[in-house]
């Protein structure tokens, strides 16, 4: 008897980037050619890989911006996130990847150049931290607000030139 396991994965990405097509396409085999703002959304499909059975549980949310709120269901249970854009937009949301505990250098497995590699293969933002260190923390955050603002700063000038 193949093992069924159950594996929940959260659908991320700015508004009509395709995360709901793309979730039709992988369940119901199909393209949707409208465009119906998701509120949210779920799909299941038993995908076998091998001699493995996974009951996929897709959670399709509504397009982010920078002032979403991700509900508890969007964290709880997760197993993994598929992050999506779209090729045809550079309006992206910043995303600020963090490598905390940076304090327990014993037990360090992963190094501060994997991190920022990892961190620019995304066009993401890399921090170190350590939640024991006030400085480093503050600066995570302090990180995230400069980098929407300079995103925000980018789209208006964008728009200001379409204007004129
Ligand atoms: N050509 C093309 N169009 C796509 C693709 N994916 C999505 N679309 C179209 O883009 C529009 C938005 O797609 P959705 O899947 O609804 O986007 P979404 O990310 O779920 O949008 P929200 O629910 O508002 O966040 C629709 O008209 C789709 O048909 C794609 O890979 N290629
Ligand atoms: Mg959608």
């Amino acid at each position: 008897m193949p093992l069924v396991r159950y594996r929940k994965v959260v659908i991320l990405g700015y508004r009509t980037v395709g995360k709901t097509s793309l979730a039709h396409q992988f369940v119901e085999s199909e393209f949707l050619e409208g465009y119906d703002p998701t509120v949210e959304n779920t799909y299941s499909k038993i995908v076998t890989l091998g001699k493995d059975e996974f009951h996929l549980h897709l959670v399709d949310t509504a397009g982010q911006d920078e002032y979403s709120i991700l509900p508890y269901s969007f964290i709880i249970g997760v197993h993994g996130y598929v992050l999506v854009y779209s090729v045809t937009s550079l309006h992206r949301l910043p995303v600020v990847l963090v490598g905390n505990k940076a304090d327990l250098s014993p037990d360090r497995e992963v190094h501060e150049v994997q991190g920022k590699k990892l961190a620019e293969s995304w066009g993401a933002t890399f921090m170190e931290s350590s939640a024991r260190e006030n400085q480093l923390t503050q600066d995570v955050f302090i990180k995230v607000i400069h980098e929407i603002a300079r995103v925000e700063n980018f789209y208006e000038q964008e728009s200001r030139c379409y204007l004129m």
